[in-house]
């Protein structure tokens, strides 16, 4: 019975880790509890980035744990021993402060260059006159409780113009190109999560800003479609703020746009045009 204790505290990390590792293999029941699959360029990398940052704090983990484990192991309840107070080791407290700080700057400087072109480096596109400029948005999402609006910049690719729709929950977008898009909330906090291209943003009411990504069209799976969620808890109506992500061919997206114009502009020229 003195020995209980320790046997149950090393259960901990046995158990965490065998519920990574069965999750990370997709070992029945936890095979879809992984990561989503990723459909974006810069996702392998952000992938990469997180599962170094697991198998540090993996291997800490079960440091610990065994450590926990060893010591209740070996000096179980004895009502004839004294305890021993300690107050502090200078050298030990540098060194557990030390390889953590090193491993924090480590960790700092390699994801720096993933940060940069994910958050930092906004898209940009050659003029005519051979400057440069940042990449227009393709799409406004607006937040707000509880869903999601998308501006679209319609045929000229100009968001604000005349031939701008809207639709409600249903982000269409191209494949294969950069794209940006401008995000916004009209009320509370939310936040633009793509669980898929590895993209959340939180958005900040009374602030505009902006999320680039590419998708890849080998990495989608024909007409799926994928979730678009809000990761801040914003209100009663939270849960309900699902849209939906139709990855598409340029050319569908072309055909998409000009249905919309259609929809939008078209319908009573072309029956003016008919009679
Ligand atoms: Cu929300």
């Amino acid at each position: 019975m003195n020995r209980f204790w320790s046997i149950l505290f090393f259960l901990v990390p046995i158990l965490g880790v065998g519920i990574c590792l069965m999750s990370a293999f997709g070992i029945y029941p936890l095979e879809h509890t992984w990561l989503p699959a990723d459909i974006s360029e810069s996702g392998k990398d952000i992938d990469f980035a997180f599962n170094l940052v697991m198998w540090i704090i993996g291997i800490v983990f079960v440091g610990t744990g065994l450590i926990l484990a060893m010591s209740m192991w070996s000096y179980p309840f004895n009502a004839d021993r004294k305890a021993t107070y300690s107050h502090g080791n200078t050298k030990l407290e540098i060194i557990w402060s030390v390889i953590p700080g090193v491993v924090l700057i480590g960790i700092f400087i390699f994801q720096a260059v993933y940060w940069e072109r994910q958050k930092i480096n906004q898209p940009v596109v050659t003029l005519a006159d051979g400057t440069t400029a940042l990449q227009q948005p393709i799409v406004k999402v607006v937040a707000r409780k509880f869903g999601w609006r998308f501006w679209y910049a319609g045929l000229d690719g100009e968001l604000g113009t005349s031939d701008d729709f809207v639709l409600e929950n249903e982000l269409h977008l191209p494949t294969d190109e950069p794209l940006v898009v401008q995000l916004e909330s009209e009320d509370v906090l939310h936040s633009f999560f793509l669980r898929n291209l590895r993209i959340k943003q939180d958005l900040i009411p009374g602030k505009k800003q902006f999320a680039w990504f590419t998708i890849v069209s080998e990495k989608i799976e024909q007409d799926k479609v994928y979730d678009i969620l809000c990761a801040e808890l914003c209100g009663w109506g939270h849960a309900r703020m699902n849209g939906r992500l139709y990855p598409k061919t340029k050319s569908d997206f072309q055909e998409f746009l000009k249905l919309n114009d259609l929809k939008q502009n078209g319908f009573a020229m072309n029956e003016a045009e008919e009679k």
